[in-house]
């Protein structure tokens, strides 16, 4: 075959894959029916030639191509720059010069020797002195060695760096330097990422400090490969029941994971198979955390309280029984004497049927306490999870209210936690859902360690086949003032321990990466995972910043992608509200199957507590204090003013609050049943406005990535109709009230 030829077979293949990436995504008959009698038409071949015409004409007419991209370089691309733009960095030293010769230390050498010949052709060599110009990496203790008189204008705190010019024993240098090791490799994450954005480093002098030393990603991995809640592929680490043999893809996700400063990772399911702590299965662990080592990830496992029970052979988990101590104490060692720098475990307990101290009658911080007191010695930290709940509740119970759950279980037992246990507690208090306001817990622990749960996998929202950005979310919930003793208190400065001057504290968020090329499954949907990383570091950038990044390093600088990318990531999360839960009804989805499909039925009657309280008349919790299930009552007098009365509170958490009748006039004007038929039909038409737009970048993206989000959004913009019909008509149903606007219950005639 010439190569025209194979373009074309390429062409043609590349339709029928993408053919069916729609049928995957829609599962539908129909779909499914096309693909399999266009694959049989493929065979046949005249119908091949004709198809093979028709495809030389369109190759013609299409704009040129952009280079093939599968997205597992994801934000790492370096891309090379075009010659005009290297030129500003043509003064950069030709070597490298690197103080100590730590792991992580020559991984971050080898990251800016690969970064620059890539993005700029330049080679540098590498040696173990300072003589000539050089790129100097270090720690500012071995920098003092070399150069006393050099000062950082800021002291550096942990991972902390700084990127600066200086003469150096009469040389030019260009120093990164840091607190510790993994700084310094952060240092050349980010002076890369200025050479891959083209910013100048003429004069540079910059220093960076993460916000919070707590800086982590949960994976919810199975070890027979599944994930819970993963939409990306397998899993990267496990496999039949142990550790996968090619721990390659485990590297890969440690690198990028460091390049935004993401310093732990845990690599297991919360709801945690107990096996995890069996003898055998730490040695299979510890070649996970030999391939996080080099880019300075630290490794934590996820446990199951009744570990000692289980797989310790002892007779009881009771966290204050002298033999448990011991047991956990044992497993601590020998855990460190494999993984010397193992982070730590995580912890979900008496929650959706896990093992819990309630069976001994003991309390969350003793259970948190007994494996916080093990892994102190070692400097190991233990992250109890807040979600903590009944999911038995008495639905007929008025008065009954899951979102009381986490405060009522942890406010109690403030002061009670070791210094190394961390209170996890996910953003909102129910679970992930497209807008909740921000758990009150945040505010009710002053002597006790907190970090946020935040979700980077998509649970309640698309499961990444949809578009749905998450940073705007994240940046309202951190930035929420929770007015503490009339204080500002932002949720950010709470959970990294700057309020209530605790010692440890943080981010964690729910990744879910899989074996799938692009790790997420969607191309678009990874700048959630880079989002949650530079949050984590500086909770102060503007989502437009963080997603500006994210589409010129994952897309290249040409201004109409950038343009689009980016309107079409801040849009997104408003478009998936507005066809999924508009004024705070939650999810309306399908909570007993998949959380995906539209289902409010399934929210009610049932004991999970994920209720919208929606009948005849009216819709929403009360969970006022005056009359309703008190939980406004557990947030700082400042917030309970703000939700308390119908009067304040804002309209997109209405529903969340109070409950009223359809006819309710929101502060917008609109009735809330007229808001709800109006939002649904908005909603829908902007999702199918994401394809009219994405198709102005075809070949200003590369086809493969263009095609596969086309594929997307088109299957979005049908999904955005099937929720729109799915809600309004049950409401309508159900109240009784005709859509203003006439369309509610009269589809148009086709
Ligand atoms: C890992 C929700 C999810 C569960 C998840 C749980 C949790 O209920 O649906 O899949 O379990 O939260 O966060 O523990």
């Amino acid at each position: 075959m010439n190569s025209g030829a194979r373009t074309i077979a390429w062409k043609i293949r590349s339709w029928a894959k993408n053919l069916l990436l729609y049928s995957n995504i829609r599962k539908s008959e129909f779909a499914m029916k096309s693909t399999r009698s266009i694959t049989a038409a493929l065979r046949c071949t005249a119908l091949k030639t004709a198809i093979l015409c028709a495809a030389v004409f369109c190759a013609m007419a299409l704009p040129p191509r952009v280079a093939a991209e599968t997205g597992a370089k994801a934000w790492l691309r370096y891309s090379a720059l075009t010659p005009q733009a290297a030129k500003s960095y043509e003064r950069l030293p030709r070597k490298t010069a690197l103080l100590g010769d730590s792991l992580v230390l020559k991984t971050a050498q080898q990251e800016l020797t690969d970064g620059v010949a890539q993005m700029l052709g330049l080679t540098l060599s590498s040696s173990g002195t300072v003589a000539g110009d050089a790129i100097i990496l270090g720690t500012l203790n071995e920098l003092h060695a070399l150069s006393p008189a050099l000062h950082s204008p800021q002291e550096l705190r942990v991972d902390g760096y700084w990127i600066t010019q200086a003469k150096i024993r009469g040389s030019k240098c260009l120093v990164i330097t840091a607190f510790n090791d993994r700084g310094v490799l952060y240092g050349v994450f980010a002076f890369l990422t200025k050479i891959a954005l083209g910013e100048s480093i003429a004069a540079i002098s910059e220093v960076q400090q993460p916000y919070a030393p707590i800086r982590w990603v949960n994976q919810w991995d199975n070890l027979d490969g599944r994930i819970e809640r993963g939409y990306g592929g397998a899993s990267i680490f496990f496999a039949d029941g142990k550790v996968r043999d090619d721990l390659t893809r485990a590297g890969q996700y440690a690198r990028l994971l460091a390049s935004i400063g993401i310093n732990g990772c845990t690599i297991n399911n919360v709801n945690a198979a107990p096996g995890v702590l069996e003898d055998g299965f730490i040695a299979q662990v510890r070649r996970i955390a030999d391939a996080f080592r080099p880019w300075g990830v630290q490794l934590s496992l996820s446990v199951d309280l009744s570990s000692p029970e289980v797989v310790g052979g002892l007779n009881t988990f009771d966290p204050l029984d002298p033999r448990v101590t011991e047991w956990w104490r044992n497993k601590v060692g020998e855990i460190y004497r494999q993984i010397p720098d193992f982070g730590g475990f995580v912890v979900k307990a008496d929650s959706e049927g896990r093992s819990g101290p309630s069976t001994y009658g003991r309390s969350h911080s003793d259970a948190a306490n007994v494996i916080a007191r093990a892994l102190k010695q070692h400097g190991g930290v233990v992250f109890y999870r807040a979600f903590v709940y009944n999911h038995h509740l008495d639905w007929r119970n008025l008065k009954n209210d899951r979102a009381k759950a986490a405060y009522e279980n942890f406010h109690p037992l403030d002061g009670q936690f070791d210094d190394n246990a961390i209170v996890q507690i996910k953003n909102g208090p129910i679970d992930f859902q497209v807008r909740e306001p921000v758990s009150p817990l945040f505010a009710g622990l002053r002597r006790t360690n907190e970090a946020i749960e935040l979700q980077i996998t998509q649970e309640y929202t698309g499961q990444q086949k949809q578009l749905c950005f998450l940073v705007p979310m994240w940046k309202e919930v951190l930035d929420f003032d929770m007015r503490i003793d009339g204080n500002s208190t932002p949720v950010k400065d709470l959970v990294s321990g700057r309020v209530f001057h605790r010692p440890v504290g943080g981010f964690a968020g729910v990744a879910n990466v899989g074996l799938d090329e692009n790790w997420l499954g969607s191309p678009l949907a990874m700048a959630n995972l880079y989002g949650f990383g530079r949050l984590a570091w500086n909770p102060n950038l503007s989502a437009e910043t963080v997603v500006d990044e994210w589409t010129r390093l994952t897309f290249g600088g040409d201004p109409l992608v950038v343009k689009t990318i980016t309107g079409l990531q801040l849009s997104s999360w408003h478009v998936y509200e507005s066809y999924t839960g508009p004024l705070g009804a939650g999810t309306l989805t399908n909570i007993l199957g998949n959380h995906y499909d539209p289902g409010p039925e399934s929210s009610e009657e049932n004991g999970w507590g994920q209720w919208h309280r929606a009948d005849h008349n009216g819709s929403g919790m009360n969970r006022t204090i005056a009359t309703g299930t008190g939980f406004i009552g557990q947030y700082p007098p400042a917030v309970q003013k703000l939700y308390e009365t119908l009067a304040d509170c804002p309209d997109n958490l209405l529903l969340f609050f109070h409950h009223v009748s359809y006819t309710y006039v929101l502060h917008s004007g609109k009735t809330v049943i007229q808001h709800v038929y109006d939002s649904h039909y908005d909603g829908a038409e902007e999702a199918a406005g994401f394809v009219a737009q994405w198709k102005t970048l075809q070949g200003h993206v590369d086809d493969e990535r263009y095609r596969d989000i086309l594929a997307r959004f088109e299957y979005q913009a049908q999904e955005a109709v099937v929720w729109r019909d799915t809600i309004c008509n049950w409401i309508y149903r159900l109240s009784g009230i005709p859509d203003q606007k006439g369309r509610v219950g009269n589809p148009p005639s086709h």
